[in-house]
């Protein structure tokens, strides 16, 4: 067995979890969000902080590799009273650590009692008419990492992965938000055209390099979940501009605020 595949990850999960809980005197948590490309903004916004500590701090976690993002576990107390739990950065497939250390995040705020999970990122559109800094609630989405978080013969249903009630939520907090089919791609090269034709092809509006493992996840543990991206780039071959990281990190710090504030608006209505 490799180090990055453990036999029981979700006893990893309830160490961490039980780490949190003691270092941030809180007895569990309501709401996690994980913060991705752009987001990450939002987590100064969400109420009155109660503590933080670095994810590399907490067992499982690792500091995240990727510019852009963040390696901090903030618990706040939001205007409704509820404790929520934000990861300002995640681990990635491509990363090559294994689906575990992927959804370990997800355990962990499973484990510390969590319903409810927001799961944020930054995505290639695929559809010309949203231009980057385009804010998109996810329907469903397509795993084209080959991977899976679940281990054994783990038969989950899939039909309503994402929360309908959580996509309402957010449309009555922004009702110009559209909704769109998200696809996973292992990364961490970006697509080719031929692969964003593909794409479109089987349904999907979105690509990126995150979310849907974890949305399996989160599936398994029984959250209610919801899922924002935002659009930084036109997928590959949609525009003809080569696709640049810079750019990328770019377009999200330019959505901050905004997505900043529709987070705010939103947690105060979990
Ligand atoms: I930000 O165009 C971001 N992440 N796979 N494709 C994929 N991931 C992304 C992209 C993109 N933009």
């Amino acid at each position: 067995m490799s180090s990055s595949q453990t036999s029981n990850p979700g006893a990893v999960a309830v160490q961490a979890a039980e780490s949190i809980r003691t270092t941030l005197g809180i007895d569990g948590a309501d709401i996690g969000l994980v913060l991705g490309s752009g987001w990450s903004a939002g987590a100064d916004h969400l109420g009155a902080e109660i503590g933080r500590m670095p994810l590399a701090s907490i067992p499982g976690f690792r500091a995240p590799v990727v510019a852009g993002h963040g390696g901090d576990l903030i618990a706040a107390r939001t205007a409704a009273g509820k404790v929520a739990i934000v990861l300002t950065g995640r681990t990635h497939f491509y990363e090559g650590r294994g689906v575990d250390a992927v959804v370990h995040g997800v355990r962990t705020i499973a484990s510390l009692g969590a319903s409810t999970l927001v799961l944020t990122n930054g995505c290639g559109g695929i559809r010309r008419e949203w231009a980057p800094g385009t804010v998109v609630a996810i329907s469903d989405h397509i795993n084209l990492t080959g991977a899976t978080p679940l281990h054994g013969a783990t038969f989950i249903d899939m039909t309503t992965t994402w929360t309908p009630a959580l996509i309402d939520l957010v449309r009555s907090v922004d009702p110009s938000i559209p909704t769109g089919v998200y696809a996973q791609f292992h990364g961490p090269q970006y697509e080719t055209p031929a692969e964003v034709r593909m794409a479109a092809a089987i349904g999907a509006d979105l690509v990126g390099m995150s979310t849907a493992l974890e949305a399996i996840a989160a599936r398994e543990a029984g959250l209610d979940l919801l899922g924002l991206s935002l659009v930084t780039n036109p997928a590959a071959g949609v525009s003809p501009e080569p696709l640049d990281h810079q750019e990328v990190v770019a377009a999200g710090r330019a959505a901050a605020p905004r997505l900043a504030d529709l987070l705010a608006q939103l947690v105060t209505k979990l």
